[in-house]
């Protein structure tokens, strides 16, 4: 597969890259360490995201290449420039967000490079997917790892090892396999220092996001002996505690906490005023089954949906489907 890629990179000159709104750390590192790999060797590449990059991504970007998204302005003929689009980390055009009406028009060859799990990515001219890596970062390792030999750059190392973090929630998750492992080992070796690599991303609190937390911990919730566990925020909540969409992020990594949960669960009310849920599974539980059941998906693992619904009659659904997949995978 990834010779394929690499084939296919090598046909293109003008590379565009983009990742899912809302870039993550896996996206961004992924599409860092790859328009590095493609300016070394001679070709322009442009990283353009929406919104803009998340304040604790920053450091990822010390020459500034990110862009983003301005449709009205700066890439108004964002659609005319490249010969290749590539999304990265999604296989399914629509999670550009604001991005896609461009793609859309764009006349450039369309590729996708992703990890997720997905029947088959449909709008693409190339797919290149690998569900068994733990992240677009590892793809990204895989492919310019044997071509570098020695010395990684040192803002390829820092991408892709943020990347890897990223995506395996620190090692921790069960994507941590020993290849992704080795490739952490090496970047390490390459300079890469994880203690400031873990503060630079997680250690970014605001008083505002930890009040969130301590109110959305007090409505914490249990369901099927225990086995189901979910905390839910509304637009009040983060009104109430100053705090914004983006101090949800690892909220619900705290209920998973808990002795005996197979599923935890965040709901939440988007801007737009869709029920959302977050869903994590501890191991045995497919909780991208549930998700698709909402037109959602992500990982067998860790998935996510989106509905235009009330918040309390999506959470009764989610739930009845959570007890129902539970009993199908368990027991
Ligand atoms: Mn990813």
């Amino acid at each position: 597969m990834l010779d394929r890629f690499a084939t296919y990179l090598d046909r293109h000159t003008k590379l565009l890259l983009t990742t899912h709104e809302n870039p993550d750390g896996d996206g961004v590192g992924a599409a860092i360490a790859l328009a590095a790999h493609l300016k070394s060797s001679g070709k322009e590449a442009r990283i353009v995201v929406t919104p803009a990059l998340p304040e604790n991504l920053r450091f990822l970007d010390p020459l500034g290449w990110i862009e983003a998204f301005e449709p009205q302005g700066l890439h108004r003929d964002l659609a005319t420039w490249p010969d290749a689009w590539l999304l990265i980390d999604a296989s399914e055009p629509h999670r550009m967000g604001p991005l896609f009406p461009c793609f859309e028009t764009t006349k450039a060859s369309r590729a996708c490079l992703d990890h997720h799990l997905k029947d088959e990515p449909k709008g693409f001219d190339a797919e290149f997917t690998d569900p068994t890596a733990s992240a677009s970062a590892e793809l990204v390792y895989d492919l310019v790892r044997p071509r570098l030999g020695g010395e990684l750059p040192a803002v390829m190392a820092q991408a892709l090892y943020a990347g890897l973090v990223s995506d395996t929630g620190n090692f921790r998750h069960s994507n941590s396999t020993p290849k992704v492992h080795h490739a952490a080992a090496d970047l390490i070796a390459q300079g890469v220092h994880p203690a400031r690599t873990y503060t630079a991303l997680y250690q970014t609190a605001t008083p505002a996001k930890l009040r969130l937390f301590g109110r959305a911990m007090g409505g914490l919730q249990l369901r099927d002996e225990g086995r189901f566990a979910y905390v839910s925020v509304t637009r009040a909540d983060l009104v109430a505690c100053g705090a914004t969409h983006e101090d949800l992020d690892e909220l619900v990594d705290e209920p998973r906490k808990l002795k005996g949960v197979e599923v935890a669960a965040l709901f939440s009310e988007t801007e737009d005023g869709r029920a959302k849920v977050s869903l994590r599974s501890r191991e045995r539980v497919d909780v991208n089954a549930v998700c698709r059941r909402f037109g959602g998906g992500g990982h067998r693992l860790a998935s996510g949906a989106k509905i235009s619904q009330p918040l309390e009659a999506f959470m009764l659904q989610v739930e009845e489907a959570v007890v129902a997949q539970t009993r199908l995978d368990i027991v």
